[in-house]
């Protein structure tokens, strides 16, 4: 049987990588999607998810993750975590109870505390500075404090046939205190069933979550659609009817697995990038266009590649 592995954006690269040599080695996909999202979420660099994450409003970093077995429809998620290193082992074992699944707030940071999950302050000095240029350029130039984000969102199958999804993230930066956005909602931001597939979501959760996507994308494979065909209509419905309806559509960037190891990709904006491997595609990041409506994908180009290291460690600095 083959195994594959996709995710959300560039970030997800090196977690691939290494879960890759555990889906190799047969392992079950949901240890390869806890393996996987935890290295994004230990990496400093990566600014939306785990430790260096950006804060809310009142300079809090404040998690959000989940995780769902696709061979049980178990669900695990957490909202509003704060330092705790890994959100998705949070949300994996949280997968194992039958009430009680979903924790937000000081709920989850207590029982996160008393099943011995590591505790660590998330909030770097670079993102404080982040926060800080930020406060900044929105008192004198007005910007949307909303503007940029990347979540993790990962889909596996192992093996086996067994299928596992998982998403983490801080969330939109500067978001009010207590805000809640796709990632950790079945259906919104992760879906997964091993007899038909997974999705996964990124972009703005208050749109994402008018859809329910990724449950849409996922019912329209079930119904015989491929996942490329799943993903660019649940896409495009959503961005035409919230446009219709609400005159705006945010960013919406999906991608899926169907249980054969297929995947597709669509997204609404220009620039989303996602990293997939297969037991016969070494670990590779595309670049997705969105040209009339259609979403396009390419590799990332070296040049690419090497401006997204630069962009994400140079200095940050204040004009
Ligand atoms: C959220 N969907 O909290 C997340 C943010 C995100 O890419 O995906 N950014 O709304």
């Amino acid at each position: 049987m083959k195994w594959a592995i996709i995710a959300t954006w560039r970030m997800a690269v090196e977690g691939i990588t290494k879960a890759c040599k555990s889906l190799e080695d047969k392992a079950p996909a949901g240890d390869a999607i806890e393996e996987a999202i935890s290295m994004v979420e230990d990496y400093p660099f990566y600014k939306s998810v785990g430790y260096g994450g950006l804060p809310n409003e009142n300079g809090e970093v404040e998690l959000d993750a989940a995780y769902m077995d696709g061979d049980t429809l178990s669900i695990g998620a957490v909202a509003g975590i704060r330092d705790f290193k890994n959100p998705i082992s949070v949300a994996k074992k949280l997968s194992d109870e039958r009430f009680n699944c979903f924790l937000v707030g000081t709920g989850a940071d207590e029982y996160a505390h008393k099943n011995g999950f590591e505790r660590v302050n998330m909030l770097t000095d670079r993102a404080k500075m982040h926060y800080k240029k930020r406060v900044k350029e929105t008192v004198e130039k007005g910007l949307s404090p909303y503007d940029g984000h990347d979540t993790v969102g990962m889909i596996a199958l192992d093996a086996n046939g067994s299928m596992a999804s998982g998403t983490s993230t801080s969330g939109l930066f500067m978001k009010r205190k207590g805000r809640v956005g796709d990632s950790p909602v079945c259906g919104s931001g992760f879906y997964v069933d091993s007899e038909v597939g997974g999705a996964t979501a990124t972009g703005l959760g208050e749109d994402l979550m008018k859809g329910c996507i990724s449950y849409e994308i996922v019912r329209l494979m079930k119904e015989g659609c491929t996942p490329q065909e799943a993903a660019d209509k649940a896409v495009e419905d959503l961005n035409e009817k919230l446009i219709k309806k609400r005159k705006k559509a945010g960013d919406l960037s999906v991608v899926c697995l169907n249980n054969k190891g297929e995947f597709g990709v669509a997204t609404n904006i220009d620039g989303f990038s996602f990293s997939v491997a297969t037991d016969s595609k070494e670990p590779t990041v595309y670049v997705c266009k969105n040209v009339d409506g259609k979403t396009t994908y390419e590799v990332a180009s070296q040049e690419w590649l090497d401006a997204y290291t630069k962009r994400i460690t140079s200095p940050i600095t204040f004009d």
